[in-house]
């Protein structure tokens, strides 16, 4: 079920829990501003999700409220995460859902980092 992206950010939600370590993950990456871990339904050899560490419910929440330094903090930490899975080379695809349309079904911000092979199609559905 795709999220409301206007409720309140729910201090309960799966990505909340990765994040203070109450729920388990496999973790590649993490700095002052961002948490990343490999996605439980990969769609691609390479899928990994960048969280940043406030509580922010989507990419419109994110933007609309984070200080400019947690967004270039967070923007920095995704290209540094792509480095370390040594995507730079090759190339890659990011992809945020936000919302219904977008169809994020969890309510705290999730760059996807896809790899690993080639993409062609723009939208991967
Ligand atoms: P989105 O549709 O953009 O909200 O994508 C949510 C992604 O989160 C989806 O690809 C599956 C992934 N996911 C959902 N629950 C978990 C979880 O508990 N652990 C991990 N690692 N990934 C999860």
């Amino acid at each position: 079920m795709p999220i409301d992206p206007r409720a309140p950010y729910d201090e309960d939600n799966i990505f909340a829990k990765i994040l203070r370590g109450e729920l388990p993950c496999n973790k590649v990456y993490e700095d002052d501003f961002a948490f990343a871990f490999h996605d439980i339904r990969p769609q691609a050899p390479v899928h990994v999700l960048v969280i940043p560490k406030g509580p922010y419910v989507s990419w419109d929440d994110f933007t609309a409220k984070a200080p400019e330094s947690e967004i270039a903090g967070f923007m920095r930490s995704v290209g540094e995460v792509t480095r370390q899975l040594e995507l730079d080379g090759p190339g890659y695809r990011l992809l945020v859902n936000m919302g219904g349309h977008g169809h994020q079904e969890v309510p705290h911000l999730h760059v996807h980092i896809f790899g690993g092979r080639q993409f062609y199609h723009m939208i991967p559905d």
